[in-house]
């Protein structure tokens, strides 16, 4: 549970002039990016909507949350002293110790006093006179900064479906991205979950040990792996802290998805069926995401893919007794990896629980909710409590919230009605000084988020710093740039699997949302070459230009 923390600061005396930077959102990318910037003697102001640090962190509450990418690697490495001195308590940090941990970060390097909580920022339009951005948040303020930054996490959007009678449900009724700070006690209720993504795959099995009956309604089945959580040793923690360097230098450079692990050498189809099932049968035993890497061509080649799957569905068969159960949980509609892979602790085994019922709502679609319960496929289910366990607008979501204007009145959400367009994910033409953090077009949430988030954060600063050296007020990527990399970013997705399958990567749970591969699936390594190159040609695809700088007052 997050520490106390102060509402809101007095505004630096700079601020009276207007901000250098404006960043939106106090998780971990608007936390280090703060960090980074006060390094350059910037004035920054951050703004959060909830009431403390931690974002992702700080919303997703619900019972099993946890990280599925490694705790030793998933955490800031800009700091050493930093990355010696925490201990994590189990091999993937449960949800409170993620959001202690931000929260030691913020007290650490004394973030708070620069960031405004219960504050949203609702507007932002760019003056081309002066080249500054006019901010407005939720306090009926408006601010001015020179640069914008948008860390506003890529699944902090909560998407409440539109079911009929929602609204009139009797129960309680919870988002799991949206969880209440208390705890919620489910014990002797009936519960409903709508949705199997890797939200409900974590919470469901808690759920089950403390309802006297769940009702799980499943669209769509996902492929999940065990976890093999388990208490890490001072021995495992020393082992990571030794090599700590080379570890970081391996996951940023040479790792597609910015986790160190051991990376395949073989096809799957370059082995026999045997051979193949004892490494497959090796990478469950260890447990974790990197299932998907025991052989290279997974996740481009259909026959090699379907190894894999077949294996999965094996052990979902093998776990599950009620055989009906276990093909209703075994995926048939999309590649392994293709929708984002879940990691669990006892998910299949939850269904052979008495109090456990699956309910299949793609054949059985849910009609409505009932003031005390749910109809679907024309039968009804009575409930107390209901958990939507329904996702995200994924990675535009927080952005298109804002009402964002950049040059000769265009908005952000008008430009991106046909998809997300950005030049390197970093930035989109005709919105000058306005860079958002691991958006569509990098890597992303294909990847270790605290990787790319530094990489950005570090790429970022170095801009703003090369711009302030030599006096350069306004930078915007170029047309064709931007052209080049949604073509370019569009070309790799498709030598794979991944828009295959209807998943938020493609915007498909969102209904209208138009479809298109969102994050560069390129990899953390060539992605971050192509920005150091960019940069190092001194930026090259971004046009800067100076102007003399007007600065507005703080209004209210
Ligand atoms: O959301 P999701 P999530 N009727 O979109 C179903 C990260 N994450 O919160 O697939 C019926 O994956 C929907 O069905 P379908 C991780 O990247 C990480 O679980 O659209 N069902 C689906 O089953 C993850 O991928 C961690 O057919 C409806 C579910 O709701 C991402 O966040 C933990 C429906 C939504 O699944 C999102 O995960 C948690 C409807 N109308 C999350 N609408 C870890 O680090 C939606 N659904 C471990």
């Amino acid at each position: 549970m997050p520490a106390s923390q102060p509402n809101a600061i007095k505004s630096r005396s700079s601020a009276a002039d207007g901000y250098d930077v404006v960043v939106v959102g106090a998780g971990f990318a608007g936390m280090y990016l703060l960090h980074r910037l006060r390094g350059l003697g910037l004035s920054v102001r951050v703004y959060e909507q909830g009431n403390g640090v931690g974002g992702t962190w700080y919303w997703n509450r619900y019972p099993g949350a946890r990280c599925d990418v490694e705790s030793m690697q998933y955490s800031y490495s800009f700091s050493d002293e930093l990355q010696q001195e925490w201990d994590w308590s189990e091999r993937y940090a449960p949800q409170p110790e993620i959001l202690r941990y931000a929260n030691h970060v913020a007290d650490r390097f004394n973030l708070r006093s620069d960031i405004q909580f219960d504050t949203r920022v609702d507007r932002a339009v760019f003056d081309e006179g002066s080249n500054t951005w006019s901010v407005t948040t939720s306090d009926g303020k408006t601010v001015t900064a020179q640069f914008v930054v948008l860390a506003t996490g890529c699944l902090s959007n909560a998407r409440m479906p539109d079911f009929k009678g929602l609204a009139d449900f009797k129960g309680n009724v919870y988002h799991t991205g949206h969880w209440p700070h208390e705890p919620v006690d489910f014990t002797g209720k009936r519960v409903a979950v709508i949705g199997t993504g890797s939200s409900a795959i974590q919470s469901i099995p808690l759920i089950a040990e403390q309802a006297s009956q769940l009702f799980v309604f499943q669209r769509t089945a996902n492929f999940s792996v065990p976890a093999r959580n388990a208490r890490l040793t001072a021995e495992e923690r020393q082992a990571f802290r030794d090599n700590y360097p080379e570890i970081r230098r391996k996951a940023r450079e040479e790792m597609r998805n910015g986790i160190f692990q051991e990376l395949p050498e073989k096809g799957a189809l370059d082995e026999s069926e045997e051979q193949r099932r004892a490494r497959y049968g090796a990478r469950w035993a260890k447990g974790g995401l990197t299932f998907t890497a025991t052989y290279n061509n997974i996740a481009i080649d259909k026959a090699a893919n379907d190894t894999a799957a077949d294996f999965v569905r094996e052990k979902i068969a093998e776990i599950v007794k009620d055989p009906a159960v276990a093909r209703l949980l075994q995926p048939d509609n999309h590649p392994i990896g293709s929708k984002r892979i879940c990691v669990d602790t006892d998910y299949y085994a939850t269904y052979n629980r008495p109090n456990v019922k699956l309910i299949d709502v793609k054949a059985n679609p849910i009609e409505q909710i009932l003031p005390h319960g749910l109809r679907a496929g024309g039968e009804d289910y009575e409930f107390d409590d209901l958990v939507l366990a329904t996702g995200f607008d994924a990675m535009t979501g927080s952005v298109a919230k804002i009402d964002i204007e950049g040059r000769a009145g265009e908005t952000l959400n008008h430009k991106w009605s046909a998809g997300p367009r950005t030049y390197l994910g970093l930035m989109s033409e005709g919105f000058p000084n306005l860079f958002i953090i691991t958006g569509p077009g990098s890597p992303s949430v294909l990847s270790n988020m605290i990787v790319s988030i530094e990489q950005h954060v570090d790429w970022i600063t170095d801009c703003i710093g090369y711009m302030r050296d030599r006096d350069f007020d306004c930078m915007e990527a170029t047309k064709a740039a931007e052209d080049k990399w949604v073509a370019h970013v569009n070309e790799v997705a498709y030598t794979t699997l991944m828009p295959q399958a209807n998943s938020w990567y493609m915007g498909a749970n969102i209904p209208g949302k138009p479809r298109i591969f969102m994050p560069y699936i390129g990899g953390v390594g060539v992605y971050r070459q192509i920005c150091n190159d960019v940069a190092a040609k001194d930026y090259e695809g971004f046009a800067m230009t100076a102007a003399p700088r007007q600065r507005v007052a703080v209004s209210s």
